[in-house]
């Protein structure tokens, strides 16, 4: 079933058209007032044009709109009936008969592991914006509209540097996602960089060889590090260096599945209240894991997301879904490598687009 355009003088007739040769359950996806000359363009005339599919699939039922509805919001906008009907993944074949593009740009997002709801939304905007330039959007126009779209969706205002008033920094994640070696990074840029005053503090006490990892890396930098054996042990530490610029808390990775590490990891965070907390994710895991983990901290003040490992993936779609799923959470910092502290790079939402969408020219 392709999409097909009807256009009559008004809205009522048009829809009359649409469901006499569509039937009563056609799918409106875009409307428009086309101007149309005749006699030189001495008498214009106002046509409505209507782009509608048929529907024989249950899901692209749910959205129908009824003529009154069209005709009320058509009062105040020329694009009315927004294709709120899901424009169901690999679907696209059989209801668009519009250019290759599009389909190469569904199988990309796809491949990349885009979630299937966000890969329909960003195709129903670029068919919206296609029939608003009247099918004439070229592939590298249609990309560029794709790059805004996913800008916009992620919210490139919270890719940002850390505040550089942040004192005490407590890095939590799931085991091995690379909190020890990204506080040794953010630690050597803070000392080697900005000559700031560090110290390191490790709450790990759950690996043996968690303590010596944090002491070797706090030997290099020349930074003091201490142990926390419990909860009730981390406020004098931090009492003890509160002459320093800055303390990073190392905290053991541990299966996030297991209430109680989350419950003591919360109420060390509600202990000292002017921690803050950055929950360190890898780029490497799956998108359900992704967003339980994230889940797991509701109710706490643990806003700000480190990634770590873009080295080791080459599909970005699992971390690109997570941070347009949780818009409030800032991203601190990205880590591509195990080189401390070279491997360490601010946050840059074009770069993570174009990672996405195999464009390594555009920046
Ligand atoms: N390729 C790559 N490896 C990384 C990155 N960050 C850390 N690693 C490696 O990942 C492994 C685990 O790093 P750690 O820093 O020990 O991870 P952790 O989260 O502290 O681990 P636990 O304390 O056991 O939970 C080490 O081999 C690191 O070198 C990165 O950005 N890219
Ligand atoms: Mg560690």
């Amino acid at each position: 079933m392709k999409l097909k355009k009807f256009t009559a003088p008004t809205m009522s007739q048009a829809i009359a058209k649409v469901k006499k040769e569509l039937g009563n359950d056609a799918v409106i996806f875009h409307t428009k007032k086309v101007t149309t000359g005749r006699f030189f363009n001495l008498i214009k005339r106002e046509h409505i044009e209507v782009i509608a599919a048929s529907d024989p699939d249950p899901v692209l039922k749910e959205p129908r709109l009824s003529a009154e509805k069209i005709h009320r919001k058509s009062a105040d906008s020329h694009v009315i009936a927004v294709p709120s009907a899901p424009l169901k993944r690999r679907r696209i074949d059989k209801y668009f008969s519009g250019p290759d593009a599009f389909r190469k740009i569904e199988t990309r997002l796809s491949e990349q592991g885009l979630k299937p709801e966000h890969v329909d939304l960003i195709l129903k905007g670029l068919v919206k914006k296609w029939y608003k330039h009247d099918e004439s959007l070229s592939e590298p126009e249609m990309n560029q509209i794709l790059k805004a779209s996913f800008v916009r969706l992620l919210h490139p205002e919270r890719f940002g540097k850390p505040e550089t008033n942040q004192r005490l920094i407590m890095l939590l994640g799931p085991t091995g996602v690379g909190k020890t070696t990204t506080i040794a990074k953010l630690a050597g840029r803070d000392v080697l960089g900005g000559g700031k005053q560090i110290a390191l503090v490790s709450t790990d006490t759950f690996r043996v060889a968690a303590i010596s990892q944090l002491k070797t890396y706090a030997d290099l930098l020349s930074v003091p590090v201490d142990v926390a054996y419990s909860a009730g042990e981390l406020k004098p530490l931090l009492v003890k260096y509160s002459g320093c610029d800055r303390i990073y808390i190392d905290t053991a990775g541990r299966n996030f599945q297991h209430e109680a590490y989350v419950r003591d990891l919360a109420s060390m965070i509600r202990d000292n209240d002017q921690i803050r907390p950055y929950l360190t994710l890898a780029a490497t895991a799956k998108y359900a894991d992704l967003n339980r983990l994230i889940r797991s901290f509701d109710g706490l003040p643990v806003d700000q997301l480190i990634l770590t490992k873009m080295d080791e993936t080459t599909t970005y779609g699992a971390i690109v879904s997570t941070l347009i799923d949780f818009p409030e959470k800032q991203i601190v910092c990205v880590t591509n490598g195990q080189e401390v502290p070279d491997d360490l790079q601010a946050p840059d939402v074009t770069e993570l687009i174009n990672l996405m969408l195999g464009d390594t020219h555009d920046k």
